[in-house]
């Protein structure tokens, strides 16, 4: 091997020394260290340019950057950049791939890659192939590939499918679903399936608006935030600046979560070198550590806890709502002890819970993946409205319900129409400008995506961005539907295990694209809060880089398939005229029309709610019975186990480590969870102890798919029963039930038997 094939698997050392203590906070000096290490780095300089640039931060949801400078957030305050975005960005400024590294490495030796290794093979800088028969990828003409494509695209239209990740614009997001709904299919899954669907459709059937209803303004104004099955700590770093604001006024942070994340008791933030970063600052003014997926009976527990309080918002509820009285006669007639034993929460905590709601003025409700992740997801996103709406947290400036979105424009993907569930007013737009109905039949969303592609029913699939293989669960059915599948289209900035093991049956494509900040366009964004920022044009640093921006090649793949049909393809390769059209079609969007000439970055129409009545059809909010869930795990020797010694069933939880993002790995450790590499187990020692096992020793780890062996014991703050692992590597293993109104795999609590042979 020469140097240049050496180099993927090099691993740089990481930060911190074995033996260092495990840091008792989150955040912190590790922080600094890591920026200081990048920013003084040989990459510094290129660094800081991006930094600086006036574009969007990659990385969170939460949303940084744009027109006001790289490090102002939507409130105009400084310093609003996190080290995750110098993660995400450092990825990104790696060198090309060069040719002669992939004309020596075949497929097999490409599949051998971790995460890490893939990511750190740099970026795609031309386009490539894999065909059939062939062991490598081949670099191919843009020729080349707009013919395959054309061919690829010319079949029935159900069978030709998108998935979509947001990192992308808005402006390649609506161009993408305008593009696949000309052809007559509405199969555009996009990771938001797999993430926060059970919160657009719970926020959606009860307000009439899928989003967050709390800008950051309004966030500043609260009193008390409740937070949910989210670790801000590691994956909104931002928020927790918030939070910190909020506990030095005085006021109050509920988390919910299984796990006790260090960041979430004490966070020791950047942003505040003085107040925060050596001592730290209490976040968490109660921790509540419910049972994993029991969430629900959680908040079931807290209106009773109201109700008993006599703290219910009667007036409000009155007023402004409908089917109140169902809801409060269920947790009502729901016994303590059934709460208590299905959430794992003692009757007390929740209480002082609920006393701590009924006695904040303003109230915010934020959760992630914790509560959405679940069989019953959509059950949890309701039970948290209905304890809005029963203390009147809603429709008021510091209250609301604020999913914590994940990617930087997961959002705007849905808001552009990148969803098999299209808002009726999009698509009346749409039927408009293509002069004809939309097909009725109805689109496949990521989990029946990969079911079709395995009964075959896929001939071609775009993927814009993301990693389909990596993020779904039970990876080798997904490598094996993938298979099935005659084109798959790949448009990634960097190399991943799905571009290595998510290979079509004849032919395989890298479309090499332009990030945010090197895109010859000008793109926009939205965030989690509804705010839409401007991304000025950019150059790459790729030397002799032979790329394409995302909105170009659809145009063009849209032009040859379609002519000028329902529109000049090739003119809205000038992006000012797809936000046109977008400020024509989507509501709440219609000043990006004019956003060229203003560069005003703008808040979506019609989201944020400062009145308590709402896009719904009596304009109340609806509110909806949430069932308590039923929580058995299942015997040892349901996994079909028979010569072990020692182990335990737990329910396991399967998420994010702190040094990735989603399935890219940037570092394996997990400091601040003690767990050093990324084939570890998080448990409580109550649990070891009890099953026989102890802590640093290595066992199996079995699901209903598959096992994982050499998994090493960590203990720490998390609940008796559960467990937690990272993903990708975890995927392996199992294969969830879904939430049946929105396709959500329940990740969040996976059965294993974690035993010893
Ligand atoms: N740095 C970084 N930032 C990211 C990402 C990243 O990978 N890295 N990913 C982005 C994306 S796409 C997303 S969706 C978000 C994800 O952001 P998060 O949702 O914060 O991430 P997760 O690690 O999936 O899980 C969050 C928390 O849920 C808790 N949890 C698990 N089960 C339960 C439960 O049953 N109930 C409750 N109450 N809590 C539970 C876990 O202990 C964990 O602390 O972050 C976004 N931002
Ligand atoms: N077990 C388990 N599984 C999960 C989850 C979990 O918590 N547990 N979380 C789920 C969630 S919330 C999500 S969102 C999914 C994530 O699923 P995905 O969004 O599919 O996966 P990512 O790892 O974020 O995709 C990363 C890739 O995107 C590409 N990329 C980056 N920037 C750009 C760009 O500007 N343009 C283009 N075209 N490509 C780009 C790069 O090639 C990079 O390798 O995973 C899900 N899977
Ligand atoms: S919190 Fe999110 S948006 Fe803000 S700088 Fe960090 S990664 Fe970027
Ligand atoms: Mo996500």
């Amino acid at each position: 091997m020469n140097q240049k094939q050496s180099k993927p698997v090099k691993v740089t050392p990481s930060l911190h020394s074995e033996d260092e203590d495990l840091p008792d906070m989150g955040g912190g000096l590790p922080v600094i260290k890591y920026w200081a290490e990048h920013t003084f780095s040989p990459q510094g300089w290129q660094l800081w340019k991006t930094l600086l640039h006036k574009s969007a931060c990659l990385s969170c949801s939460w949303g940084t950057g744009g027109q006001k400078g790289g490090f102002t957030n939507e409130a105009g305050e400084k310093l609003q950049r996190c080290m995750k975005s110098v993660e995400a960005i450092a990825a990104e400024i790696q060198p090309g791939i060069e040719g002669s590294f992939l004309e020596q490495q075949t497929i097999e030796q490409l599949q051998k890659l971790t995460s890490q290794q893939a990511d750190r093979l740099g970026r795609w800088s031309f386009p490539v192939v894999l065909s059939e028969g062939s062991c490598h990828y081949q670099r191919i003409s843009w020729d080349e590939i707009y013919r395959l494509t054309t061919i690829a695209f010319n079949t029935t239209p159900q069978r030709v499918a998108s998935y979509s990740s947001g990192r992308s614009s808005n402006e390649a997001a609506f161009l993408l679903q305008l593009m696949m709904r000309t052809l007559g299919s509405n199969n555009l899954a996009d990771c938001s399936d797999l993430c926060h669907a059970p919160s657009t459709v719970g926020l959606k059937r009860t307000f009439g608006t899928g989003t967050s209803m709390v800008s950051l303004k309004s966030l500043k104004e609260t009193d008390c935030i409740v937070l949910a099955g989210s670790n801000a700590s590691y994956n909104h770093p931002r928020l927790m600046n918030e939070l910190i604001k909020l506990r030095e006024k005085g006021g109050k942070v509920i988390v919910i979560n299984p796990v006790k994340e260090k960041g979430l008791v004490k966070f020791a933030s950047p942003a505040f070198p003085l107040k925060s970063l050596l001592n730290g600052s209490d976040i968490a003014s109660i921790y509540l550590q419910p049972i994993p997926g029991s969430d629900t009976a959680l908040f079931v527990g807290i209106q009773k806890a109201l109700i008993e309080q006599e703290k219910v918002n009667q007036e409000f509820l009155q007023a402004y709502t409908e089917n109140w009285s169902e809801v409060i006669s269920q947790a009502r007639e729901t016994s303590w002890s059934i709460i208590t034993e299905t959430c794992g929460v003692s009757q007390r905590e929740i209480e002082t819970t609920a006393q701590i709601i009924a006695s904040s003025p303003k109230v915010v409700f934020a959760w992630a993946m914790g509560i959405t992740q679940q069989d019953n997801g959509v059950d949890n996103v309701s039970s948290i409205a209905n304890t809005a709406l029963m203390t009147g947290n809603v429709g008021r400036l510091g209250t609301g319900l604020m999913p914590v979105r994940g990617h930087s424009n997961v959002q705007g993907f849905g808001s552009m129409g990148v969803t098999v569930r299209l808002k009726k007013q999009i698509q009346q737009s749409l039927e408009k400008l293509l002069g004809r109905s939309l097909s009725p039949i109805p689109g496949y969303d990521t989990q029946a995506l990969i079911e079709a592609a395995d009964a075959g029913k896929i001939d071609t699939l775009i993927c814009v961005g993301g990693n389909l293989y990596g993020a779904n669960p039970n990876s080798d059915q997904v490598k094996g539907a993938l298979g099935k599948i005659k084109t798959i289209i790949y448009l990634a900035t960097k190399p991943n295990l799905g571009h290595f093991h998510g290979l079509a049956k004849e032919q395989t494509m890298i479309i090499p694209v332009f990030n945010r900040f090197e895109n010859p366009h000008k793109t926009t964004v939205e965030s989690g809060n509804n705010f839409v920022r401007l991304n000025n044009e950019g150059k790459t640093h790729l030397k002799n880089a032979d790329l394409v921006a995302e909105v170009d090649f659809l145009t063009e793949i849209a032009h040859r398939i379609h002519g000028e049909y329902p529109i000049n393809w090739r003119k809205l390769q000038d992006t000012e005229y797809v936000r046109q059209l977008i400020a024509k079609t989507i509501p709440g969007y219609e000043k990006i029309g004019d956003i060229d000439r203003t560069r005003e970055e703008f808040t979506i129409g019609g989201r944020i709610f400062n009145q308590p009545t709402f896009p719904t059809s009596s304009g109340k909010a609806q509110m909806f019975v949430t069932p308590l869930p039923q929580l058995k795990l299942p015997q040892p020797s349901d996994f079909g186990v028979t010569n072990y010694t020692r182990g335990i069933v737990l329910a396991l939880m399967t998420g994010r480590g702190y040094g990735q993002h989603n399935t890219v790995v940037y570092r394996t450790e997990d400091k601040y969870r003690g767990m050093s590499h990324r084939n570890c187990i998080l448990m409580n020692r109550v649990d070891g102890e009890k099953a026989g096992l102890q802590e640093h020793q290595r066992v199996t780890v079995k699901g209903n798919a598959s096992q994982l062996e050499n998994i090493e014991i960590i203990y720490g703050e998390i609940r008796l029963g559960a467990a937690l692992m990272f993903y990708p590597e975890v995927n392996l293993i199992f294969n969830p039930p879904l939430e049946s109104r929105s396709g959500t795999p329940a990740f969040k609590r996976v059965p294993v038997l974690v035993y010893l042979n």
